[in-house]
């Protein structure tokens, strides 16, 4: 899946600015609308969720359809080209249509998707329209609670007023995870064109040996012909080439990326009138015994779990946003995040292949448990759904040199069914190793559990856990956490393979002080990190530390959330809490390779 770029032969155009909007239905929206402009229509500007760019709760509590609309005319030179439309992401499920004829719909709202769209094109003005729907349940990913219960809400189920009064509320979305369900256009909508033979998608894996660089590359094309490759370095020197779909390059001197130093080659691949310019970077990355290996160097990950959340954008692509938190990763001495919990916009993707921050990238895999009530793996209609949004994630961001590993889920039920979740999950960790021409490490991200029942996360390369210890359980008792915390450790060490905390935190009211450190003062933020952390680096198998969460986040409102998630090192509009301080200073003397030998 090639990222659109406008080079001698394409073209690119983009959709984005201020379209026509209109909510509609929670079970279906009206398709006159797609046959002429809407009836009543509000500005809303594209990308971006919808939620936050007005002053009104029936749009931050939309519960089904939205339909936008805009309209366009392309230049006639561009007729001839084969011209494709592109969504980035459109959250969650999204029908569109083109001059009032149906073009495309698409299930996952943090992928892209794309159609050729010639035989729909009008030679005047085009209508296009996209109606999108929010609604979230157990056949979506993302998993929404279906039946009335909330994912925080104390329901006291058995009370006849509360039951009866669940029954009769307002229609919602009741997410089963812990961000705002923030949905729309939230990425770039562009039309570009190709010659209509042209180069379909391009496979890069890489190695090296000595001052050597390989670079094995697979082109696929839609026509027949001869391809040409060359690699070009930073200067825009072709450094090495050759011919045919398939074949092997060397770079001689090659420069390695490396977390904190990243160099990146281009592929140029040439085939007809065709050209495309692939970047890449030439790095291995490999699991070997307890050690994650990044161009043969022992890895230690210091970084985030993250959200695309911000003020108004919602979860919409923000350039300057993501720009501005890459400077904050490196002010903070970190090297990495995780793509918490679905696979952000490939621009985040750049930018982190440009300034060599390490990503483990995420499925929308979030909310695969019942709280042990149901088997999640019988009774949630995601399976199909699951295989389908792991292989386009892998096919979209496999050419990436910041994404070292795969995570196939975030917090599903390992524990209460152990047996049906190693059942669901080891064929996708399957499936992601055969899906990825790098066989990247593959990881499963557990939730807090009884861990000597769970039997797949210790299947994965990678063991990744989430722990709350010192905040859900043994609440503001350290010397109890990091007595837990051991009794675990020592636990891991058993099992042999490289462990790291995928999340561990507290909630933090910001300027909240407290001479005593209690929890939500931004004393007991730092004491519990200082504490937890000690123990931590006593553990040579212990790989990496990403702190939950970066900045704080919107979520869904609730008894256990004051105005969003507060675990944030940094405020939701990235001002440093005193944890922060502690972290700069610790992951400025921690090196990226070779912390744990
Ligand atoms: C974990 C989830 C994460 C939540 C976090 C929390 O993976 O999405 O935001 O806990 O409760 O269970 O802060």
């Amino acid at each position: 899946m090639l990222y659109p770029k406008m080079n001698r032969s394409r073209m690119v155009f983009d959709l984005g600015g201020v379209w026509d909007f209109q909510t509609a239905g929670a079970a279906d929206w009206p398709h006159e609308w797609a046959q002429g402009p809407l009836p009543e229509p509000m500005t809303m500007a594209v990308p971006a969720s919808y939620n936050d760019q007005k002053d009104d709760v029936n749009l931050r509590a939309h519960y089904g359809w939205a339909v936008y609309q805009r309209t366009f005319t392309l230049p006639r030179q561009v007729l001839d080209q084969r011209v494709v439309l592109r969504f980035g992401a459109v959250t969650h499920h999204a029908q569109v249509y083109l001059n009032g004829k149906e073009l495309v719909e698409n299930r996952c709202g943090f992928l892209p998707f794309m159609v050729q769209v010639n035989e729909f094109l009008a030679p005047g003005e085009n209508r296009l329209t996209v109606a999108v729907d929010n609604r979230v349940d157990f056949s979506t990913l993302p998993v929404g609670n279906e039946g009335g219960v909330a994912f925080f809400g104390s329901d006291n189920p058995g009370i006849p007023s509360i039951e009866l009064a669940k029954t009769r509320c307002r229609p919602q979305n009741r997410p089963n995870f812990d961000f705002f369900n923030y949905a729309g256009i939230t990425r770039p909508v562009v039309l570009y064109t190709t010659p209509w033979d042209h180069v379909r998608d391009i496979s890069i894996v890489t190695d090296f040996a000595g001052t050597d660089g390989f670079v094995d590359y697979t082109i696929g094309t839609a026509g027949t012909g001869e391809v040409r490759v060359e690699a070009l370095d930073e200067e825009g020197k072709v450094v090495a080439q050759g011919s045919g779909h398939k074949g092997r390059l060397t770079i001689p001197n090659v420069r390695l990326w490396e977390p904190g130093a990243a160099y990146l080659y281009r592929l140029r691949v040439l085939f007809q009138e065709d050209e495309y310019e692939q970047t890449f970077g030439v790095r291995t990355v490999k699991v070997e015994g307890d050690k994650f290996l990044i161009n043969g160097k022992p890895f230690y990950f210091k970084g985030f779990g993250k959200h695309e959340d911000s003020f108004f954008h919602g979860r919409g692509l923000d350039q300057c946003l993501n720009v501005k938190d890459i400077s904050l990763i490196r002010w903070l001495g970190a090297n990495s995040f995780r793509t918490s919990h679905y696979p952000y916009a490939e621009e985040m993707y750049d930018l982190c292949d440009r300034e060599g921050i390490v990503v483990i990238d995420e499925t929308p895999a979030v909310g695969i448990n019942a709280g042990g009530a149901q088997n999640p793996y019988e009774v949630m209609r995601i399976h199909d759904h699951h295989w389908a949004v792991l292989r386009s994630m892998i096919e979209r961001d496999q050419n990436h040199p910041c994404v070292v590993m795969w995570s196939i889920a975030n917090e599903p039920d390992t524990e209460h069914f152990p047996q049906a979740a190693y059942d669901y999950f080891y064929p996708l960790y399957e499936l992601a190793h055969a899906c990825d021409p790098q066989d990247r490490p593959v990881t499963l991200v557990c939730c807090q559990n009884d861990y000597t029942k769970d039997i797949i996360t210790r299947a994965m390369d990678v063991c990744c856990v989430n722990r709350y210890y010192g905040w859900y359980n043994l609440s503001g008792d350290l010397d109890a956490a990091c007595d837990a915390l051991n009794t675990e450790l020592d636990f891991w060490a058993k099992i042999g393979k490289p462990l790291m905390l995928t999340e561990y935190g507290a909630d933090t009211y910001p300027g909240v002080h407290n001479t005593n450190g209690e929890m939500f003062s931004e004393e007991y933020q730092l004491d519990y990190y200082a504490r937890l952390n000690a123990e931590l680096d006593k553990r040579p198998f212990f790989i990496g530390e990403q702190v939950w969460n970066f900045a704080d986040f919107a979520t869904i409102q609730g008894p256990m959330r004051v105005d969003g998630n507060k675990k944030g090192l940094l405020t939701r509009d990235r001002r440093p809490k005193l944890a922060a301080h502690y972290f700069r200073r610790r992951w400025n003397q921690i090196p990226n390779f070779g912390y744990k030998g």
